[in-house]
């Protein structure tokens, strides 16, 4: 039986190229050989103000934004996390089993307070529940997401096994799947940082998938590296050329010493030409797709039948959590 297999990307900020590399490449490859499931956490968006009158068209955008990375319908279950509101209420029922202490340890949170001077929304401490819900609900045994996310996924698999433990066994517990290289895309500008979707518009650090491709050659001319001026992977000492390294290698579907191999006797201003070739190469062919998917009115039946599939399975299954912890006549 083919294991089940499940990740989410928010509908906020702008899709980069860290977020197509990091997790939307390694549920494509595995759509076929599993049950699939892929949703747009909106309501994890939530946890930050998002104005009313965007999020039905952003919600759009990234479903165009899938399926033109290759999420295929036919594969795998695609819908709209609101939609099914099973989510909200298991993950109501899981943040119960969930200690405090537990939620304000989670390095992104701590992260994110800090960013903030200190005063954070509740949602943001309690994320991580509504997310184990989120994978918990359908049995993923399969979670494709970049290295920020490893935390979240141990949650899970706690909060997953304390349930069973208490009320008897009800969940499949899940491992997350990261890939050896591409976990963590560093901003171009700064290669000790994550690039985030939730950078600027113009940052010059981030390659947004949506971005002209013209800007995107700017931006990986400019990336920051050192003065060795040797295409050689060293993720400690040179870390801007190994973020380079690992976007082409990844791009191309080849290994880091190929690469190394490659460029062994080219300069760095040889090799990011090569990499913005590739890249812009990636990134035409990604928004020729996206914009026909954008335009065509499949799109929301896609999102429609992918919903029914998701939500009858929710359902059956919270009705199991439901009964086993003793809240059904
Ligand atoms: N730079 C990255 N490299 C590899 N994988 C990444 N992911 C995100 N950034 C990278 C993975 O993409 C999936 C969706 O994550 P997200 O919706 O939380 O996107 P984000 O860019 O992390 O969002 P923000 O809000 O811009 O950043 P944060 O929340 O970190 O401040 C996940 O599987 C993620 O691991």
């Amino acid at each position: 039986m083919k294991k089940t297999m499940i990740t989410g990307v928010q509908p906020t900020g702008n899709f980069t190229l860290g977020n197509y590399i990091g997790a939307i490449k390694n549920f494509v490859n595995l759509q076929k050989s599993h049950d699939s499931f892929i949703f747009i956490a909106d309501l994890h968006g939530l946890t930050t103000y998002q104005e009313p009158a965007k999020i039905n068209k952003t919600i759009l955008d990234l479903a165009a934004i899938y399926l033109a990375c290759g999420v295929d319908p036919k594969e795998t279950n695609f819908f709209v996390q609101s939609k099914v509101d099973e989510h909200c209420v298991l993950g109501f029922l899981i943040a119960f089993q969930c200690r405090v202490g537990e939620l304000s340890r989670m390095t992104q949170y701590k992260a994110k307070k800090e960013k903030s001077g200190g005063s954070v929304d509740l949602g943001l401490l309690i994320y991580p529940t509504l997310m184990a819900a989120d994978i918990l609900l359908y049995d993923a045994e399969v979670v494709p997401v970049g290295s920020d996310q490893r935390q979240h996924i141990e949650i899970t698999r706690d909060l997953g096994e304390r349930v069973n433990k208490k009320y008897g066994g009800m969940f499949k517990l899940p491992d997350y799947y990261i890939s050896k290289y591409g976990h963590r895309i560093m901003n171009l500008q700064n290669p000790l940082e994550k690039m985030n979707k939730s950078a600027p518009a113009d940052d010059k650090g981030t390659i947004f998938v949506l971005d002209d491709v013209k800007i995107t050659r700017k931006k990986i001319k400019a990336a920051v590296t050192d003065n060795d001026n040797k295409i050689k992977y060293d993720e400690k000492n040179k870390p801007g050329i190994s973020n380079l390294i690992i976007i082409l290698a990844i791009l191309r579907d080849v290994t880091i010493s190929d690469i190394e191999k490659e460029f062994e006797n080219s300069n760095y201003g040889e090799f990011k030409e090569v990499v913005a070739n590739e890249v812009e190469r990636f990134l035409l062919d990604f928004q020729a797709k996206y914009q026909k998917i954008r335009e065509s009115d499949e799109l929301i039946k896609i999102l429609q039948a992918g919903e029914k599939e998701a939500r009858k399975r929710a359902q059956a299954k919270l009705e199991t959590v439901k009964t086993k912890m003793g809240i059904m006549i």
